[in-house]
């Protein structure tokens, strides 16, 4: 590796300016990710240590069992980003509807949002397997100084001024872009220090991995069993390898390093799809254009699609620029 050594705190400051806004607010709010990943990640670590593990008695907005791991993620991000004052208003997976952050003096002048998925694939936590966190910010669009509004949460993903993950994995890595490339940063754990490991991340424009859960194959669309089909027919480089860890920040960050494409289709189970718009879909496909991949629900460009509903469901297409475009053939041709 010839680049420089960067610590994530060095590689925001040197890059504050890059950032068309620039007032030093947004570089605090990823400090204070940074912070709270770090906290959530010592937690996630010692999940197989302590009793930690179990469902945590309450099953949220849209009747899942939370477990404890979801409970205290999302209580550490929510305490760090409003105990520092640092942003108006919050979304969260595990919260019904948005949090209106007042600041001590009255009028809360910060102008960002956060919407936040505070450990995403949590069903995978009492098998040892990677989790994350994924995070969306925008800019609010009512005025300053009034409380926040649904409408500064229902934005179009395109008008996204930045936006992360965190995979708690092998070594964890904080991954995000503010719309001028995608840096990942890895934990060295034992100094409690992200470094730079992985600059200007870029997906390859084509790969021979796809991640679908093929357990719900008879209920998908036709354009998505006939693409499957073709992932596994012997012609050029196919068959195509199939990886499905059923945790999306892991199954994108693979596929964004190794070239592959990630379906969350729609089906009669899910007529939506299962992930969630704001707080799931639009982060990831923020970073996967930034990282000249392409993310689609397999018509329209997910950072396109109007937002309705804080926890709206989209089908979801996303990876390697080619396997998408493939993806959006069969669409059209099929259904
Ligand atoms: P969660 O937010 O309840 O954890 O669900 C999101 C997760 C994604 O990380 C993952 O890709 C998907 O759900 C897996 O779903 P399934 O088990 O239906 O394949
Ligand atoms: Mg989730």
């Amino acid at each position: 590796m010839s680049h420089k050594i960067q610590t994530l705190g060095e590689f925001i400051i040197e890059n504050q300016d890059s950032f068309k806004y620039s007032s030093g607010e947004l570089s605090r709010l990823i400090n204070s990710i940074r912070l709270a990943a770090k906290v959530v990640n010592h937690e996630v670590n010692k999940a197989g240590l302590v009793d930690v593990i179990g469902a945590y008695g309450e099953t949220n907005i849209q009747g899942e069992d939370q477990q404890k791991l979801d409970v205290y993620a999302n209580d550490k991000f929510i305490q760090t980003l409003t105990k520092r004052n640092i942003v108006c208003g919050i979304a969260s997976e595990e919260e019904d509807s948005f949090i209106t952050i007042n600041s001590q003096d009255e009028k809360n002048q910060n102008k960002y949002v956060v919407l936040i998925d505070p450990l995403d694939g949590s069903s995978n936590i009492d098998v040892n397997v990677s989790v994350g966190t994924i995070f969306s910010i925008y800019r609010r669009i009512t005025p300053v100084g009034t409380p926040v509004q649904l409408a500064d949460f229902l934005q179009r993903g395109s008008e996204q001024v930045a936006a992360g993950y965190v995979v708690y994995g092998t070594s964890t890595m904080l991954v995000y872009t503010t719309g001028a490339g995608v840096n990942g940063f890895t934990l060295n754990p034992a100094i409690g220090t992200f470094y730079l490991s992985h600059p200007k991340m870029q997906f390859p424009e084509d790969g021979t991995i796809y991640s679908v859960n093929e357990g719900n194959y008879f209920d998908f669309p036709e354009g998505i069993k006939k693409y499957i089909k073709y992932c596994q027919e012997e012609e050029d480089d196919r068959p195509y390898t199939s990886r499905y860890i059923g945790s999306l920040v892991s199954d994108f960050h693979r596929n964004m390093i190794k070239g592959g494409i990630y379906l969350y289709p729609k089906g009669s189970r899910n007529p939506s799809g299962k992930l969630r718009l704001l707080y799931e879909c639009n982060p990831i496909a923020f970073i996967a254009e930034q990282a000249n991949g392409k993310s689609s629900d397999g018509y329209t460009r997910t950072l396109e699609v109007v937002p309705t509903a804080l926890h709206q469901r989209v089908p979801f297409i996303c990876g390697s620029k080619n396997m998408v475009d493939t993806v959006e053939a069969f669409m059209q041709k099929f259904g």
